[in-house]
């Protein structure tokens, strides 16, 4: 609009000042075609008047000829007449005929010329005839005309052209503005085309896509370009930047300045709990809300999560909100309230008895019920609603976190077509054979694919939900960029490895290696320098903590040295007690930790000390510090967290790990010992040579793996998906596309 103002307003006034310029040239044409016209309408009246003229002249009858002049001047525009029979004479002539005019000095009437006589009520013109005729008295005739209608005329003709010109002005820059405006639409259309690599002109409505060979070089070099500039960012950024809560804070302030981000989890990260009639406020120990935090801070957003605790709904507002970090505010909560069948249905049911066990492969059974489902696609839709109402903004930024929210991207992105939707899958996925078990796996998929990027732990998972969507929907998969075209929008598929807050906070690394060993070894009843072992996770068939019992009862019959001088603490942590696959599972791990104890726990402090309890974080740590070695025996894991924490604890370069290689985390720690946790001989090695490992290897090992927890911390976790994201808004803006952008 500013751009058309700018073009039209100089375009009116070199046209007004045009107008101005020729007003006189008008002016002057105007009175030469008027005088025209008066002069032959005097040769007329002369011709009308002459006989009857000559009739009185020849009578004799000069006062009639006065009489008969006065009333021919009652005409509107003939304003007088005069008869002159020669120079010498006065004139016979109407009451009205100009002093000015006399018969003596009508000769020069007669010269070449305007005729104009100026007077006091305008203009007047002036004309000689002369009256000749042979049998009649001869002379000459005065007719002076009223000019002033032309004057009149004359300024109507300029206000005509001076509108005809400010019109002509207007209708031309407005012809020339939309012009313009359509061949830079036109313009932008076909660049956008070339840059998402269709033909430079669609035809509308056919969808077909005409070939112009001439302008793909152009679109090539276009998308080169910008990938390149991306490419080159992007590796400029990660290289450079030393990943903290800060850095983090600092780039979404530069990359995501003001845009409304909405996190949405099941998990709350603050839960007030009602003990003892007092309302104490919970951060459960968890990598998701440990990443999610510096983002909230630094953005101010909206969490919304299930308000499960005890005294959630007392310390609310009334549209369900809650400002935290309760000592100094600097987002908010917004609490969705689930009936207990609707926990039972979309978080029990559906989410941990049906996708738990088809993500993991640990050989439990998925269990599928129509009810869970239809709660699950409840609870969806109310979290969906949540969302719709908490967005400030048409395009906001939405973290959807987890399996709990299959379907949430779809029912957003039907509500807030531009939002800009991250979906970040925290468990593995499992191939296209294993998810074909889930009866409404067309669902889950397409709603998985309302994401404008979908993101898992590895590269692995990422080809299994490709091969999956290639397999079970009418999808587009480009397997070089990793994007899925699916209902005319397409979502990226990308691996972002989660992991923890890097340097560890100072209270859990405070207290002394030597003290942290000396201060566990006596709370557990174990000798100062016992061989100590830990594992610490929650109480879930995925974690592998058979097996784990299953090896340390293999090493104790392999290694008989060990029995008395070995033990393991199995910290675990009770977990969806609700369903009874867990409450069987816990049965058998005690079962187990009992019988391995009675046959090998007489001669000593017993080979396994199981703690079915949560802990506080900072008891989890003091446990890694003390601890000789840690054993993640996961059956299947997503990432896990606690190998990674293990290291972190572990300042003193001391203490190793023990992986299973079916963790996301083995992918990125292989110097720790990576065991298959199946094979209980190979784990009893693995623990056998972890026990008698020098300390130098130890230190090596652990200070490689702590360089890259250190590096790849969790706020490169975050910051990378929202660069992803920022970068996907700034390419969205460019060709014209918003949120997940179109196939
Ligand atoms: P989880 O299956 O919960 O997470 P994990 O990654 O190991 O597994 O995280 C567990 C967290 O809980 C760790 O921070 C650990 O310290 C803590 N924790 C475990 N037992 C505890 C106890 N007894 N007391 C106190 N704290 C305890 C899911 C996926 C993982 C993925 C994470 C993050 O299953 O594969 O790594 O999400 O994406």
């Amino acid at each position: 609009m500013r751009l058309s103002l700018r073009f039209v307003l100089p375009l009116i006034l070199v046209l007004a000042g045009i107008a101005y310029a020729i007003a006189p040239l008008v002016d002057r044409l105007t009175v030469g075609w008027f005088v025209r016209d008066l002069d032959i309408r005097a040769s007329l009246i002369v011709n009308a008047i002459q006989e009857p003229l000559q009739e009185q002249l020849a009578a004799g009858r000069k006062a009639k000829i006065n009489e008969f002049f006065n009333r021919i001047t009652l005409d509107e525009r003939l304003y007088a007449i005069g008869y002159c029979a020669s120079p010498a004479d006065k004139a016979l002539a109407s009451r009205s005929l100009p002093a000015d005019i006399r018969c003596a000095g009508l000769d020069r009437w007669e010269e070449p010329g305007d005729h104009l006589l100026a007077s006091a009520r305008g203009p007047l013109h002036v004309a000689v005839k002369p009256m000749a005729s042979e049998a009649a008295p001869s002379g000459r005739l005065v007719l002076v005309h009223d000019m002033s209608f032309v004057t009149r005329r004359s300024e109507e003709t300029k206000l005509y052209v001076f509108y005809f010109f400010m019109g002509l002005a207007i209708v031309v820059s407005m012809i020339t503005v939309i012009i313009a405006q359509l061949s830079w639409r036109g313009w932008m259309t076909g660049m956008r085309a070339l840059l998402r690599g269709e033909g430079l002109l669609r035809q509308p409505g056919s969808g077909a896509q005409p070939n112009l060979p001439g302008f793909k070089p152009i679109a090539r070099d276009l998308q080169r370009l910008i990938h390149e500039l991306e490419v080159e960012t992007r590796t400029r950024d990660e290289a450079q930047i030393t990943w903290t809560p800060e850095s983090l804070r600092a780039i979404l302030h530069g990359e995501l300045r003001g845009e409304d981000i909405i996190v949405v989890s099941n998990r709350e990260p603050y839960i007030h709990q009602r003990r003892n009639n007092r309302i104490e406020v919970q951060r459960p120990a968890s990598g998701l809300v440990t990443a999610l935090e510096p983002i909230m801070r630094a953005c101010s957003g909206t969490w919304i999560a299930h308000g499960s605790g005890s005294a959630d709904r007392e310390v609310v507002d009334k549209h369900d909100h809650i400002a935290v970090p309760p000592e100094n505010p600097a987002y908010q909560i917004r609490r969705v309230w689930l009936t207990a069948e609707e926990e039972a249905g979309y978080y029990y049911g559906f989410s941990n008895e049906g996708m738990w066990p088809l993500c993991h492969i640990a050989h439990v059974r998925p269990t599928f019920r129509s009810a869970d489902w239809a709660q699950y696609v409840a609870v969806n839709r109310k979290f969906a609603k949540a969302v719709v109402s908490e967005a400030r903004t048409e395009n906001p930024i939405v973290l959807v976190q987890d399996y709990h929210f299959a379907l949430l991207p779809k029912m957003i992105r039907e509500e807030l077509p531009d939002a800009t939707i991250i979906t970040f899958w925290h468990i593995p996925w499992p191939n296209p054979e294993s998810f074909a078990i889930c009866p409404w796996r067309d669902e889950v998929l397409a709603g998985m694919l309302g994401s404008s990027i979908l993101g898992f732990h590895t590269q692995f998972h990422c080809n299994n939900f490709v091969d999956t969507v290639d397999r079970f929907l009418e999808a587009r998969v480009d397997r070089e960029s990793f994007t899925v075209s699916f209902g005319g929008k397409s979502t990226a598929v990308r691996r972002y490895p989660i992991s923890i807050a890097w340097p560890p906070e100072e209270e859990m690394v405070h207290k002394p290696v030597p003290d942290c060993r000396n201060d566990i070894r006596k709370m557990n009843g174990l000798p100062p320098e016992h061989n100590l072992g830990i594992g610490v996770d929650r109480l879930d068939y995925t974690k592998g903590i058979m097996e784990r019992f299953r090896a340390i009862e293999r090493l104790m019959e392999l290694n008989p040295e060990w029995i008395g001088r070995f033990t393991f603490v199995q910290v675990a942590a009770p977990t969806r007690l609700g369903i009874e696959e867990y409450q069987h599972h816990e049965a058998q791990v005690r079962a187990m930790a009992t019988r391995i104890n009675s046959r090998f726990g007489g001669q000593g402090p017993p080979p396994i000390v199981l703690k079915v309890e949560h802990h506080e974080p900072r008891e989890v740590y003091e446990y890694f510090r003390a601890a000789d070695l840690c054993f993640v025996s996961s059956l299947h894991d997503g990432m896990n967290l606690v190998a990674k924490e293990f290291v972190a604890a572990r300042d003193d370069n001391r203490g190793v790990l023990i992986l299973s290689q079916f963790t996301g985390a083995a992918r990125e720690l292989p110097e720790a010992l990576i065991v298959n946790p199946y094979d209980a001989d190979q784990c009893a090695a693995a623990l056998h040579l972890a026990l008698i490992m020098p300390a130098t290897e130890q230190r090596d090992r652990m200070r490689l793996m702590r360089g890259i927890v250190a590096e790849f911390n969790v706020f490169r976790w975050a910051g990378r998906m929202l660069l992803d994201a920022a970068a996907m808004r700034r390419r969205s803006r460019l060709t014209g596309k918003a949120g997940s952008s179109k196939a």
